[in-house]
C-alpha cells in the first residue's frame, strides 16, 4: 500500500516491514487498475519518470540501466552460442533492449500476463519499450508458467524479469515454475530469475538457491547495486544445464561495451562473491 504525501511517494510493503523508500513526485502520469494490477506511472524530482505496480517501484529512468544490464548480460554471456531466448515479465521492455545488443540471437519470445505495462512502457517509457521493437521479438500475452509448459527443450537462455512473490508474480518464485523453467531450456541452456534481495529478503533468497540447487547442475547467485530498490541491490537466481556462470564464455565488442552503463567481463565474475553471511547461509542449504 503506497502513499502519497507532500508529495512523496513512499513505498511500502509488508515484504520489507519498517522501511519504506521515498522519491519525490512532481506529476503523476498514469494511474489505472489493469486486470491484473495497479499501474502507476510518476515524473520524479530525481530520478526521471518511475514505474510502480502494485505500490513497488519497478524501475526509474534514472538507474534501470543496473538491473536490465546486469539480469539480461550475465546469462547472455555466460553461455556460448545463445539463439533463442525466452523472457517472462518485464513489460517494460528494457530486458528487450539489452537482448537486442546480442547478434547471436535468432528469435526472442517475450510473454507477459499483463498487456497494460507493456502498452504504458510503450506510451511512456520509449528509452525501454524500444526493446519491443527488434523484429526477432514475438509478444505472447500469457500466464508464464503455462506457456513454459506448452515450449519444452526449446530455448538456450530464459530471463524472469519478475515483480515481487506478491500478487501476480507469486507463482514465479515456486518450485513447479522452476521445474517448468528447466525443462523448457535446451540441453546447455541457462535461466536467470530476479533474485530479490539478500539484506532484506534472507528467506526467499534461501528458498530460491535451494529450488534450482535441487534442480540444475550448476547453480549461482549474482547481485547488481539499484539505489531505487530497497536495500540499494537485487540479486539474480541463476542455473544452468551446462555452462559455468561466473565466467562470461563469449568475448563483448568494443562497441557493445561502449554502449552498455553497468555490466563489464569483471564485473560479471565480480558480481558472484557474496558478502560472508551468503556464504554461511548457502553452506547450510
Ligand atoms: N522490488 C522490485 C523488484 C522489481 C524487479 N522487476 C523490475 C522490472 C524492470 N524491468
Amino acid at each position: 500500500m503506497n502513499e502519497i504525501m507532500n508529495g512523496w511517494f513512499s513505498e511500502i510493503c509488508p515484504m520489507w516491514p519498517g522501511m519504506a523508500l521515498s522519491v519525490e513526485i512532481v506529476e503523476t502520469l498514469y494511474s489505472k487498475r489493469s486486470e491484473f494490477q495497479q499501474i502507476d506511472l510518476y515524473m520524479t524530482k530525481s530520478h526521471g519518470k518511475m514505474l510502480v505496480l502494485d505500490g513497488i517501484i519497478q524501475l526509474t529512468e534514472r538507474d534501470e540501466f543496473a538491473y536490465q544490464e546486469m539480469l539480461t548480460h550475465v546469462p547472455m554471456f555466460a553461455h556460448p552460442n545463445p539463439e533463442r531466448v525466452l523472457v517472462i515479465g518485464g513489460g517494460d521492455g528494457g530486458v528487450l533492449r539489452e537482448l537486442g545488443r546480442h547478434d547471436c540471437i535468432k528469435n526472442i519470445d517475450f510473454c507477459d500476463i499483463d498487456p497494460e505495462v507493456m502498452n504504458v512502457a510503450k506510451q511512456f517509457l520509449p528509452s525501454m519499450a524500444c526493446g519491443f521493437d527488434d523484429p526477432r521479438v514475438t509478444v505472447n500475452i500469457a500466464d508464464g508458467s503455462k506457456f513454459i509448459k506448452e515450449h519444452k527443450n526449446t530455448y538456450d537462455v530464459i530471463i524472469v524479469d519478475s515483480s515481487d512473490p506478491i500478487g501476480p508474480g507469486e507463482a514465479l518464485f515456486e518450485k513447479p515454475f522452476y521445474e517448468g523453467l528447466k525443462a523448457a531450456l535446451k540441453k546447455g541452456g541457462i535461466v536467470a530469475t530476479q533474485g530479490e534481495s539478500f539484506f532484506i529478503h534472507r528467506e526467499c533468497v534461501k528458498n530460491l538457491i535451494t529450488i534450482t540447487r535441487e534442480l540444475f547442475p550448476i547453480q549461482a547467485y549474482s547481485y547488481m547495486l539499484v539505489p531505487s530498490y530497497p536495500g540499494g541491490h537485487l540479486g539474480i537466481c541463476l542455473g544452468s544445464k551446462g555452462p559455468e556462470l561466473s565466467t562470461p564464455a563469449r568475448i563483448i565488442t568494443n562497441e557493445m561495451q561502449e554502449a552498455l552503463e553497468y555490466y563489464t567481463p569483471e564485473i560479471h565474475a565480480a558480481s558472484f562473491v557474496l558478502p560472508h553471511f551468503m556464504t554461511k547461509l548457502t553452506r547450510e542449504l
